[in-house]
């Protein structure tokens, strides 16, 4: 009886997966079509993945139209701090589904209706702040980011590996902090490799700009590369 629930259970949970995958594919297909690129930003709450993007859309004015699509729980608040870079912003609150820790394929389909993506080359899609469910979600991005802050600990990579192990990139943010901590850069560097042996990153801080040359080089590269018709 025990082990019918239990596979009941998981074919639930493999078809909710199945079902979000179908959905990320239209969105990849969709992102792809308007020629915007999306970077899907995951880390805990407070990694500062609003603040890099604070930092990073001025650095990106006057070279690519970007848009971004703020997830959280609840609130409007992060989407209110990128309003002020005057780029086309859009909330996703998670509150009114059940408060899901991450954000689904189809919440991220309705928050880029919201968005004119032909006009746009550059779409940051920062999710709820968790270092586990987002990474399980596929959204349909064409990269992932991990913003990892040096005050989590040189262990997290370990601890939370599908994260790592799933992402592009990571940006290992707060340098500035550094002096202040005890945190083993070298053993946060080899765990990041034990993880994912492919996996680039940066460090830099968000707060003074220090070794944001290398993250915004970093996207160029990408979109550079990317399959598909440039729009300009
Ligand atoms: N010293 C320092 N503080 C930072 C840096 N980046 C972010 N912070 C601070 O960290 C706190 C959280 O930053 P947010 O950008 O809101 O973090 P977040 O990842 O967007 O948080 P959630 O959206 O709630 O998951 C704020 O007080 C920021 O000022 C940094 O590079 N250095
Ligand atoms: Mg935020």
């Amino acid at each position: 009886m025990k082990s019918e629930k239990k596979s009941g259970r998981i074919t639930v949970v493999t078809k909710i997966l199945e079902a979000n995958d179908r959905v990320a594919e239209e969105n990849r297909r969709m992102f792809s079509e308007a020629g915007a690129y999306a970077i899907d930003l995951i880390g805990s709450p407070g990694a500062g993945k609003t603040m890099l993007l604070e930092a990073t859309l001025p650095a990106l004015a006057g070279l690519m139209r970007v848009g971004v699509i703020a997830g959280d729980i609840e609130t409007t608040l992060d989407a209110q701090r990128i309003s002020a870079f005057n780029v086309p912003v859009v909330q996703a609150t998670t509150g009114a589904f059940g408060g899901a820790c991450h954000l689904e394929a189809s919440t991220v389909r309705q928050a880029a209706d919201q968005l004119d993506l032909d006009c746009l080359d550059l779409v940051f899609i920062e999710n709820v702040g968790n270092l586990v469910c987002p990474a399980e979600f596929d959204i349909g991005q064409g990269a992932r980011v991990v913003v990892l802050s040096v005050t989590e600990g040189e262990d997290k990579p370990l601890k939370y590996p599908l994260a790592f192990s799933t992402a592009d990139f990571v940006v290992i943010n707060k340098a500035d902090l550094l002096p202040y901590l005890d945190l083993d850069m070298d053993a946060l560097r080899r765990n990041l490799r034990q993880v994912n042996p492919k996996l680039e990153w940066v460090e830099l801080s968000a707060r003074t700009g220090g070794g944001l040359d290398s993250w915004i080089g970093w996207i160029r590269d990408k979109m550079d590369a990317r399959e598909g018709p440039a729009k300009r």
